[in-house]
């Protein structure tokens, strides 16, 4: 990026004019160094400069703006990643690389553990990104001939999760339907040695369900497209997805964006690097045909009003166990088992993964975490796994903000310096609308059901045994003749109890208030969220049966004894034992975020704010109005304020000293008294002037400096722009 040279090395006064004139083309790197950092309209401006000249990344501070280019761009080679390798971060463009370097520099001199979220709307580049600073690990950093094999896994688990957790939606053709957390560990010398991943909610209904223009998750494709002869034959699958009724939903089998064969290669080669055996292979790929031929089960119904097989397909026990259907229920049965087998394949499927990079030495190892989670979507029905995801962004969000905007003002505070408090908007409130105990959207759904049963006066005990909670729904959803369809009843009293509940709360638009004229009025089936990232109206029907995710005993049992090693690995007879009512899907969701905000609260943050720059996945268009609304929702103009304002660099009285006391006689080799006065001596000693530091209460014993001292000549490039340079170079040995 010859253009960004030149803006980073203009640091004399001949070069002054050329400098001046490459910031008006490329704008500037840092948005602190904006001159109007309050304006909305100069921050969009400075983004716009630069995406034009492919610029895509651009620092607040240590945050990293990321705008989706669309291209592929020359920026990811080996010689690139190289040349990030322990440089310091404001020396070269902004970048990735940047990012991930500067939070394993700090892990191995600090010792401490770290992550980097990345986060944005769907199809903003989350993945891409995630991916792009696993490779640079897998490039950089030490290892040995014996660790290749544990790169090559971590770099390897990827494929093999896209396939199974990756589809084309109409937002993103390669668009994340679980969540993932990815651990990257790392020894006392910096090479990797293991890693390990969690994954959050796959988006199950896609197996038997796709919008129009939208794919089933890529392994059938794969598998169709890529998988030679003996296998489909084997599996008794026709090459062409057209056959497969689970397939042609969206209308949109192959796409042109997607190599299906290709990628299948590359799945395939990862299967037997990251450890699975051919009976592992075997088993997977026996699943994935299961779930197409599942989808092809046709009932029709027999004199007695019972579904039975046409066709007499192969699937023989299915007609046995699901005889008392009547035909749609016997469909809405059929997709239950698919659903329940790929959701729980998956789970599997990242389980051996883990194993496979599980590092069994004992030795304290560090860790730097990835966080790559499905993008906040608005389509146009939304339903429950809409609201999982949105609900999923809202929680990222207000960690974010709790970690920066609010945990950097309060700390300011507690620390007695002087701040002008800057407003944000905090999405708490919309956080506790979805999860609060009692009160929250997730305590109300199974509530509901509760209300269904009085309603019907169904005389069975409300502590609900697994049994008689499966009775209660089977009745309600499938054998009660006064049941108009699955669902709709129970999503009706949902709703209900949502305006009594949280009619009024600021966040829900309430049905009263949408019939008037300033809103949209609100359909029957639906309710409606202001979220942090703009309003969603999600229809309610199947909300309720998606959340009991009930799989009925007779099937699971069936699964229990399935031939199949990997079913039988996920469906264990002893869940059949279970007589507690389990957690419905939104409460699991709900606990695993708290886990996974918890884990992330005890490290090291780095931030990667990803844009999605228009709608239609074109490169170079920069559509001002999409972005101007993400920039807004993502609050990086106030990000960017408590930056300009606040102090940069943060460090403990005893680290700093030990970091630099060789910059001053006094402290040089040893201080022997309390470190906060030596950081004075120090600090006086160099001569920094009082505007440019503050000292915090010693009760933390912060010292907040706006930028770092450099003894190795660091960041100098920002104090060059903040006109510093001089004074600092003196000082620097
Ligand atoms: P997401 O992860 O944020 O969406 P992706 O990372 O999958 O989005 O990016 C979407 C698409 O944008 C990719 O498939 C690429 O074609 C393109 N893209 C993204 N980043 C880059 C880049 N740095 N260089 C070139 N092309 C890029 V979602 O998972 O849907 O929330 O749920
Ligand atoms: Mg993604």
């Amino acid at each position: 990026m010859p253009a960004e040279k030149e803006e980073v090395e203009d640091n004399t006064d001949a070069n002054m004019e050329g400098a001046l004139i490459a910031r008006d083309r490329v704008g500037v790197q840092d948005f602190v160094l904006l001159d109007s950092h309050t304006s909305e309209t100069a921050f969009l401006n400075n983004l716009r400069k630069r995406y034009q000249e492919n610029l895509i990344y651009t620092y607040i501070g240590t945050l990293l703006v990321s705008v989706n280019p669309y291209k592929e761009l020359d920026i990811y080679t080996v010689t690139q990643m190289q040349l990030y390798r322990g440089v310091n971060f404001f020396e070269l463009p902004p970048h990735l690389y940047a990012i991930a370097d500067n939070a394993y520099r700090v892990m191995c001199s600090e010792y401490n553990n770290h992550f980097i979220l990345i986060s944005g709307e769907s199809g903003a580049g989350k993945t891409e990104a995630s991916k792009k600073i696993l490779q640079y690990y897998a490039v950089t950093c030490p290892t040995t001939e014996q660790l290749q094999i544990v790169r090559d896994r971590l770099l390897l688990s990827n494929p093999v999760l896209e396939a199974f957790g990756n589809a084309k939606t109409l937002r993103n053709d390669n668009s994340s339907r679980f969540g993932k957390y990815m651990d990257i560990q790392f020894d006392f010398k910096g090479a990797p040695v293991g890693g390990h991943i969690l994954s959050y909610l796959i988006e199950k209904s896609r197996v038997v369900h796709q919008n129009h223009g939208e794919r089933n998750f890529h392994i059938f494709y794969q598998l169709l497209e890529g998988g030679d002869k003996d296998l489909l034959c084997w599996l008794g699958l026709e090459r062409n997805p057209q056959k497969y009724a689970y397939l042609i939903q969206g209308r949109c089998a192959k796409v042109f964006s997607i190599n299906d064969k290709n990628d299948w290669k590359i799945v395939r080669k990862a299967f037997s690097i990251i450890d699975f055996t051919e009976k592992d292979i075997e088993h997977l790929f026996g699943i994935v045909a299961s779930v197409l031929h599942l989808g092809n089960i046709q009932f029709e119904e027999d004199s007695n009003g019972h579904a039975i097989i046409r066709d007499g397909t192969q699937i023989k026990w299915i007609s046995k166990v699901l005889s008392p259907l009547n035909v749609d229920l016997a469909f809405y049965a059929r997709d239950a088992v698919a659903k329940a087998i790929y959701g729980r394949t998956f789970t599997w499927l990242v389980n051996k993964i883990n194993g496979s990079l599980a590092n069994k030495d004992s030795t304290r190892k560090t860790v730097i975490g990835l966080l790559d989670i499905y993008g906040f979507e608005v389509l146009d029905t939304n339903s429950f796994e809409q609201f999982c995801i949105n609900y999923c962004n809202e929680k990222l969000q207000q960690l974010l903000i709790e970690m920066t905007l609010k945990a950097e003002q309060e700390e300011y505070e507690l620390e007695g310096i002087e701040w002008e408090p800057i407003p944000y908007f905090n999405n708490k409130i919309i956080c506790d609308l979805v999860e609060q105990k009692h009160k929250g959207i997730i305590s109300i759904l199974p509530s509901s059901l509760v209300v269904l049963r009085n309603n019907i006066a169904l005389n069975i005990s409300d502590e609900g045994e697994v049994c008689s909670e499966q009775r209660v729904i089977w009745c309600l959803l499938f054998q009660d003749e006064e049941c108009l369809r699955p669902g709709e009843a129970t999503d009706l009293s949902f709703l209900e109890k949502l305006e009594e509940k949280v009619g009024d709360h600021a966040h829900f638009v309430t049905r009263k208030l949408a019939d008037q004229k300033t809103r949209k009025s609100i359909d029957w089936v639906d309710f409606r969220l202001l979220h942090y990232a703009g309003e969603v109206t999600y229809c309610a029907v199947g909300f309720l049966e998606k959340n009991n995710d009930l799989l009925y005993r007779n099937l699971k049992e069936v699964l229990c004894n399935s031939k199949n090693g990997i079913i039988r690995d996920c469906f264990l007879l002893s869940e059949l034992d279970n007589r507690r009512r389990p957690e419905t899907v939104a409460t699991q969701f709900k606990n695993s975020l708290t886990s996974l905000i918890e884990i992330l609260m005890s490290k090291e943050p780095s931030y990667v704010r990803c844009i999605k720059p228009n709608e239609n996945k074109e490169p170079g268009k920069f559509d001002d109005y999409l972005i101007r609304h993400q920039v807004k929702y993502l609050g990086l103009m106030e990000h960017l304020r408590v930056r300009r304002a606040g102090f940069a660099y943060r460090r403990k009285y005893e680290l700093f000293l030990q970091r630099y006391k060789s910059l001053c006689p006094a402290t040089w080799p040893h201080w022997h008294g309390p470190a906060a006065e030596g950081v004075e001596r120090l600090i006086k000693h160099i001569g920094y002037k009082p505007e440019e530091y503050k000292l915090g209460r010693f009760i933390n014993g912060f010292i907040n400096r706006k930028k770092p001292l450099c003894p190795e000549n660091t960041e100098f490039v920002q104090l060059v722009q903040y006109n510093y340079l001089m004074k600092l170079r003196d000082h620097i040995p």
